[in-house]
C-alpha cells in the first residue's frame, strides 16, 4: 500500500532506518577469542585516540589544576584509568563535551541505561566491572541492532596471529578482513618477516618472491576467510609508480583478489604520524589523486574495489568515479568525515549521484561500545537525509510503500556490500 501523505512517508523512513539491522563493514573490534585485543568499557571509550588528541587541545599544563606538566610520553605512560580521569575532567567537566567523539561517550552511556547527568565516572565504571566481554558483546549488538561486523585482521600483529594459527572458531557475527598495511607499506621490513616465517622471498620482487607473497596471501585467505583485503594509503598513493607497493599491488594483490573473489579495499588519504608524539592519535589527512583509483578500475575491470577516502575534497570526485566504474563501491564517512556535517553532505551527494549503490557508513569502532554511538548518530543523520530524498520523490507524484523503503534501507545497511561481493 502506497504511503500517500508526506508526513506518513517521513515518519516511516525514520522508523525503518532505526529498526533495520546493520552490517558494519569496517571496525577494529574483535570477538572474545582475541582476549584483550577487544577493547570495551568506559575507560577504553574515554581514551579513544580521538579524545586523546582533544585533551591536549585543553592544555593540561595549567598549573592551577595541579596536573603535572603533561607531555605525550607522560600521558601515555599513565595507567589508562588515570588517562580517562584526565580526559573526563578536561573534555567533559571543564568544558562542555560538544565534539562528536565526546558527545558519543554520553550517547553510549545513555544507550546502556546509565544517566549522563550523574557525571559520576566511578559509578559508570561499576556498570562495566559487573560484566563479561561475551555478555557485553551481546548487549551492544542487541542495543545497536548490529547483524554483523567486519574486523581488521593483521597477520603481522604478534598478538593476533597466534589466535588465527590456533584455529579457534570465532563468533559468527564477526567477519574477517585481511589487512595488508604491514605487507604493502613497508616491504623492506615485511620481506624479512615473511622470510622468518619460511617464505622464500627477497627484497627484489622477482618471480619467486612474487609467487611466495601470493602463497602468503592465499594461506591467510584460507585461514581467515576474509570478506575483503584492505590497506590504508597515503594521499600521495600512486599504484603506477615504480614503488614496491605498486609492484606488489599489480603482481600479487590484484591477481589474488580476482582469483579468490575478495575485493580490494583501499582507504586513501591518511598521513601517518603527522605528530608522532600522539602515536595512534597523530595521523592526519591529505587530498589524494582520484585518477589513480580511476585507472585501477579501468585497467582491472575483473577486479572489485571498495574505496573510502579521508579528505572531504575527494568525495565528489569519488562519486563521479563510481558512476564511471561499477567495479568501484564507495564506502563510509571515514574517520575525520564521521561527523554530522560531513555525513549529511556526503550522504546527500551519494544518493543524488549514485542512487542506492553505495555503502553510506561504517563505524570504524575501535572500542566495542562505540558501535552504540557511532550507529545511533549515523542512523539519525542518514534518516534525515533519506526523509528529504523520499520527500523529493513524493513531490514528483511517485509513491513508495513501506516494504520498498525497508528494501532500500537494508540495501544501504549491508545489502549493497553483499551484492557487490556476489554473496
Ligand atoms: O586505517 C584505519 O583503519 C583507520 O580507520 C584507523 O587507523 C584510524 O586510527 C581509526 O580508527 C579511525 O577512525
Ligand atoms: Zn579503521
Amino acid at each position: 500500500m502506497f504511503l500517500e501523505t508526506e508526513d506518513k512517508l517521513r515518519q516511516t523512513v525514520w522508523e525503518v532506518v532505526h529498526r533495520t539491522p546493520i552490517f558494519d563493514i569496517h571496525t577494529h573490534i574483535y570477538d572474545a577469542r582475541f582476549g584483550d585485543l577487544l577493547l570495551w568499557g568506559i575507560d577504553e571509550v574515554l581514551t579513544y585516540h580521538y579524545l586523546v588528541a582533544e585533551v591536549f587541545r585543553y592544555d593540561p599544563m595549567d598549573q592551577q589544576h595541579f596536573y603535572e606538566h603533561l607531555d605525550y610520553q607522560k600521558f601515555y605512560a599513565m595507567p589508562k584509568r588515570k588517562q580517562a580521569d584526565l580526559i573526563w575532567a578536561k573534555v567533559f567537566l571543564e568544558h562542555s563535551p560538544v565534539s562528536e567523539a565526546a558527545r558519543g561517550v554520553l550517547t553510549t552511556l545513555g544507550l546502556l541505561g546509565m544517566d549522563p547527568r550523574d557525571r559520576n565516572l566511578n559509578l559508570y565504571r561499576e556498570y562495566f566491572e559487573a560484566k563479561t566481554a561475551e555478555e557485553h558483546i551481546n548487549t551492544v549488538f542487541h542495543v545497536a541492532n548490529i547483524e554483523g561486523v567486519i574486523m581488521t585482521n593483521d597477520p603481522f600483529d604478534d598478538k593476533e596471529r597466534p589466535v588465527w594459527e590456533s584455529g579457534q572458531v570465532g563468533d559468527k557475527r564477526f567477519h574477517a578482513a585481511l589487512r595488508l598495511d604491514g605487507l604493502l607499506n613497508n616491504w623492506g621490513e615485511a620481506h624479512t618477516i615473511l622470510k622468518s616465517w619460511g617464505y622464500n622471498v627477497k627484497d627484489k620482487l622477482d618471480k619467486t618472491t612474487v609467487a611466495e607473497v601470493n602463497r602468503f596471501l592465499n594461506e591467510w585467505i584460507d585461514r581467515m576467510d576474509p570478506l575483503y583485503m584492505a590497506v590504508s594509503l597515503p594521499p600521495t598513493f600512486d599504484a603506477f609508480d615504480k614503488s614496491d607497493r605498486a609492484k606488489l599491488i599489480h603482481k600479487c594483490i590484484l591477481p589474488v583478489s580476482r582469483d579468490r573473489h575478495r575485493p580490494f579495499a583501499m582507504m586513501i588519504g591518511v598521513k601517518k604520524l603527522t605528530n608522532p608524539g600522539l602515536a595512534v592519535a597523530g595521523d592526519s589527512v591529505g587530498k589524494a589523486t582520484i585518477e589513480v583509483v580511476e585507472r585501477l578500475c579501468l585497467e582491472n575491470q575483473k577486479n572489485k574495489f571498495l574505496v573510502t577516502m579521508l579528505s572531504r575534497e575527494n568525495q565528489h570526485e569519488l562519486c563521479i568515479a563510481a558512476r564511471k566504474f561499477n567495479n568501484l563501491l564507495p564506502f563510509g564517512c571515514w574517520w575525520y568525515l564521521n561527523d554530522p556535517m560531513t555525513i549529511d553532505e556526503m550522504t546527500r551527494m551519494r544518493l543524488e549521484l549514485l542512487g542506492l549503490s553505495f555503502i553510506p557508513q561504517h563505524s570504524d569502532a575501535r572500542v566495542l561500545d562505540q558501535l552504540l554511538y557511532k550507529w545511533a548518530h549515523s542512523r539519525w543523520l542518514i534518516a534525515l537525509v533519506l526523509q528529504d530524498k523520499y520527500s523529493d520523490l513524493h513531490r514528483t507524484g511517485w509513491r513508495v510503500t513501506e516494504t520498498e523503503i525497508e528494501r532500500d534501507v537494508s540495501y544501504l545497511f549491508g545489502g549493497a556490500f553483499k551484492h557487490f561481493l556476489g554473496a
